[in-house]
């Protein structure tokens, strides 16, 4: 008789942690925790050439289960509604989502008629729009998601239909506060900030070092990653804990583990707001847009209009851009024309953010350099890794082993 003697070969020497959480993977049955485990997973593995492969294989796999998760979300979503509205959240498309929020009447669906394609009904009796309704505006080559929310009212924090509006506010990229100059308007401005106020969303406050933000869909993603000062795998089974897999965490100053946390936890939103001025046609509108410049200037920019007259509709159109914080990037293969449709990032991106929206983490891995052209700049061409920040317009080639 012949004792068997087993040799565990690891050809890839893998650690022990690695080990234990392969069997924790394989163990697991939930398709969103799997995902959860092999994160994990990968973040253990040896970075050494021979590993290669494994590591390949895993993100395949892991490419694999994120899209079966979308696959199934987006199922769900079909089967619910119709319409695309849940909770509070309308669902974001383009580079970006202003809310238009005003007192009835105050002009929002006819400055979004004269700038989209829309025909939104519009009326001099109150309430014409009665819900959160979407449109689309184009600039240039990107799209801007614009929401006419339903009228405000003093109390409206407290109705239905008013909670529902201010819920899509504070999820939303800007803000637009819609004042009427055909009318008072510091009663119109007292209005809006008191019920967002009470909605416990704040408007141009600062920038926090993290920012998060629920998504329908698209796992994790984390902007400005060189900015996280803690351990990524203590992020991670934060989030799993909390059950939760669609996020996206924007990092946009140095930030500790327990900022991000605290951004997590906090019921209040911070979002960005600028002011538009309608019906500059009206009389006795010059003496309150000079009025609503004294007092409210400091606070907001602000872009006075006419839907009627057509006035200052680009210029409107470009502050909404301003406010969204985004940069577009346009990426380029060596030798031909640069894409035309361009990237999105928020700004403070850098080439690596840019690098994970294009290629997902498998290019990360093979990045070489990155080239970034700026015509406008006096050095047009410059080679530059990861880390550099990159600007509005910038043209980029990406290029790995
Ligand atoms: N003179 C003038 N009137 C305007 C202008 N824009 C809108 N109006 C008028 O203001 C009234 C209300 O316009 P809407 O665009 O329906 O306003 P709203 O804010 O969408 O209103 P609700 O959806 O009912 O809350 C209508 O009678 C419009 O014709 C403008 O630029 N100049
Ligand atoms: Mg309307």
């Amino acid at each position: 008789m012949s004792i068997k003697l087993s040799v565990i070969l690891l050809p890839t020497n893998v650690t022990p942690e690695f080990d234990k959480q392969r069997q924790i993977y394989e163990d697991t049955e939930s398709l969103e925790q799997r995902i959860i485990e092999l994160q994990k997973l990968i973040s253990l593995a040896p970075r050494h050439k021979g590993a290669e492969r494994m590591r390949g294989d895993y993100r395949k796999k892991l490419a694999k289960l994120r899209a079966e998760v979308e696959k199934r979300k987006d199922q769900e979503r079909t089967r619910r509604s119709g319409a695309g509205a849940e909770e509070g959240v309308i669902r974001k498309e383009g580079a970006g989502q202003v809310c238009l929020i005003g007192v009835t009447n105050c002009g929002k669906s006819s400055l979004i008629n004269a700038v989209t394609n829309a025909e939104f009904d519009v009326g001099d009796y109150p309430f014409t729009t009665p819900i959160p309704t979407p449109a689309m505006l184009t600039l240039e080559d990107i799209n801007i998601q614009l929401i006419e929310l339903p009228g405000v009212f003093e109390g409206s924090h407290e109705a239905g239909i008013g909670r529902q509006a201010l819920g899509v506010a504070r999820n939303t990229d800007c803000i637009a506060l819609v004042i009427d100059l055909s009318r008072d308007i510091d009663v119109q401005m007292k209005v809006l900030l008191e019920e967002l106020n009470r909605a416990r969303i704040r408007l141009n406050k600062e920038k926090t070092a993290v920012r998060v933000e629920r998504v329908g869909l698209g796992g994790l993603m984390i902007y400005g990653v060189q900015n996280y000062q803690g351990n990524k795998d203590e992020l991670y089974e934060y989030l799993q804990a909390r059950r939760v897999t669609n996020i996206i965490v924007r990092l946009q100053k140095p930030a500790t583990f327990q900022q991000f946390v605290d951004a997590m936890d906090s019921s209040v939103a911070y979002v960005r707001a600028l002011v538009i001025a309608t019906k500059g046609d009206t009389p006795g509108s010059e003496e309150r847009f000079e009025e609503l410049q004294d007092k409210y200037g400091e606070r907001f920019d602000i872009a006075p209009i006419s839907a009627e007259k057509g006035e200052n509709l680009d210029g409107m159109s470009w502050a909404l851009y301003e406010h969204l914080d985004i940069l577009r990037v346009y990426t380029k293969i060596p030798g031909k024309k640069r894409e035309m449709k361009p990237i999105v990032l928020p700004e403070g991106s850098v080439v690596e953010d840019a690098a994970m929206k294009v290629h997902k983490e498998l290019f990360v891995e093979r990045f070489r350099t990155a080239i970034i052209i700026r015509d406008n700049d006096k050095i047009k061409r410059r080679q530059v890794g990861l880390n550099y920040p990159l600007k509005d317009g910038d043209v980029l080639q990406l290029m790995h082993r």
